[in-house]
């Protein structure tokens, strides 16, 4: 069964993931999709890596999934929030229970009233730690598998406690710090944009979110950090002992990614042969495949062994099947497979192997005395390079700069639209009248943009900086 081609977007996405086995979309519930084998390893390779990165600075845990309705309810703005996305518990068995149980939707009203036992006093502080658990909101728009679901499978949620609102904003910063490391690391081009203060995070004093750009033209929100200041410390009372002996709120951050890393991952890489997958998340890196001739079986297979001595190091697949070698290619760039050895008698006798890479797709031959393991990983970060510049030229052919409010509703439809906008909300709401959302303004502009930060805002004309609107997911 062939893809549907990249153009229509929606379509290959959703056929992609199910023939790639990524994840089975068959499951009967409406927003929860199944990790297939080889789905689940892309997760645990891609996880992997934001493990590492929390690791060097946060302790990991683990809360309980059920969240006492009086604890979720006790910060006003974080419930208003998430009110109608929360699933209940509401019996045991049989039995309704005194205090219904939610579904944590976010841990942050299970994790601070544990956080007021834990912190005594400054010496308790910076408090950090991580979670990679599921979370479940009851979305209302239109549910996709790994971008909008209702169990949130792989919800890496951090949270931190900080003496003061400065060392909270430092927190921030260094948060920005690890997720541009982890999307560095995927290739996956971002936005660091401040969303407007009327859609922050419910309880935060205000939000920096990464966006990225879809092949689509649509946005998809790929991580969040939250500076929460001091709001839930007073409704949690969460406070410690200064060196002065005083009593003191903390401050606080909290920053989550969810599986839409994998989702943009799968959807900026990918092409109409399949997944394109950087080479240090793939599940399988190198394919090898014997070609087999009658009678010179045995030098290439003994050729062959030679070889996979050699790569024994990273995850292969020795693909000496029945197949004819074509129906082996497709099967291998489908699955996203970065590098491909093929040996036949000729590369036996010559003490060659070509070789092809799965975003290039041209052969070329390489004594096999010249692949080594160091060899391997520069043509995986060579790789990772180009994905990158690819990926930013996709994110660029779906960029557009708007100088007059008049043109914004025709080129919403098809683009991420850049313009000047002051942070009055009236403006902001003028921009989101002619169709696209307002993401906010950038906290700092990427190197692939080259319009400055300041300018006059397109709907009032008092000073503005660069703003984003996008129709987004
Ligand atoms: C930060 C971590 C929070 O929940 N509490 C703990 C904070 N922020 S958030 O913006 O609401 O969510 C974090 C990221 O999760 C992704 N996300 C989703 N992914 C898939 N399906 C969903 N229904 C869904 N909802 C949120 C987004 O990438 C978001 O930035």
């Amino acid at each position: 069964m062939s893809l549907p081609s990249k153009e229509n977007f929606s379509e290959w996405f959703h056929e992609l993931i199910q023939t790639a086995e990524i994840m089975d979309v068959r499951y009967p519930v409406k927003g929860l999709y199944v990790w297939f084998p080889f789905g689940f390893k892309l997760r645990q390779l891609v996880y992997g890596k934001l493990r590492e990165i929390m690791d060097r600075e946060h302790s990991e845990v683990y809360f309980p999934a059920l969240i006492p309705e009086t604890e979720l309810r006790k910060e006003g703005e974080h419930i208003r929030g998430f009110e109608d996305e929360v699933y209940w518990v509401t019996h045991g068995g049989l039995t309704p229970l005194d205090v219904k149980l939610a579904l944590r939707p976010t841990s942050e009203t299970a994790m601070y009233p544990m956080f007021k036992l834990w912190i005594r006093n400054h010496a308790d502080l910076p408090l950090r730690v991580y979670q990679i658990v599921n979370t479940f909101r009851y979305e209302t728009k239109h549910t996709r598998p790994l971008i909008r679901l209702r169990e949130i499978t792989s919800f890496k949620e951090a949270h931190t406690a900080h003496r003061n609102y400065e060392e909270a904003e430092e927190q921030v910063r260094k948060a920005i710090g690890y997720y541009k490391e982890f999307y560095d690391f995927l290739a996956v081009p971002y936005m660091v944009i401040r969303r407007p203060d009327w859609d922050k995070f419910p309880g935060a004093v205000y939000t920096i979110a990464f966006d990225t750009v879809m092949p689509d033209g649509r946005s998809l929100q790929i991580g969040t950090v939250h500076h929460l200041g001091d709001n839930f410390a007073k409704t949690f009372e969460i406070t410690y002992e200064g060196i002065d002996g005083e009593h003191y709120y903390v401050h606080q951050t909290c920053y989550g990614i969810s599986e839409r890393c994998i989702a943009s991952l799968i959807s900026i890489h990918g092409d109409d042969l399949g997944l394109v997958l950087p080479f240090e998340v793939a599940p399988i890196q190198i394919v090898v495949i014997p070609i087999l001739y009658k009678g010179k079986d045995e030098i290439v297979l003994e050729f062959s062994k030679e070889l996979l001595e050699k790569i024994k190091a990273f995850r292969f697949v020795f693909d000496a099947g029945e197949d004819r070698p074509g129906a082996k290619y497709y099967k291998w760039e489908l699955k996203g497979v970065p590098l491909r050895f093929e040996i036949g008698p000729r590369e036996a006798e010559r003490r060659e192997v070509v070789v092809s890479f799965r975003d290039e797709r041209k052969k070329f031959s390489v004594p096999i005395d010249e692949i080594d393991e160091d060899r391997i990983r520069i043509w995986g970060e060579e790789m990772r390079l180009r994905l990158r510049e690819k990926a930013v030229g996709s994110v660029l052919n779906r960029l557009k700069f708007v100088n007059e409010l008049s043109e914004l509703s025709d080129v919403v439809k098809d683009y991420v639209s850049l313009m000047y906008l002051c942070r009055n909300r009236e403006c902001g709401e003028e921009i989101e009248k002619h169709g696209g959302k307002l993401l906010g303004w950038f906290e700092e502009i990427p190197d692939f943009i080259s319009v400055g930060k300041e300018g006059k805002c397109i709907v009032c004309g008092s000073n503005g900086s660069l703003a984003v609107s996008a129709r987004s997911y």
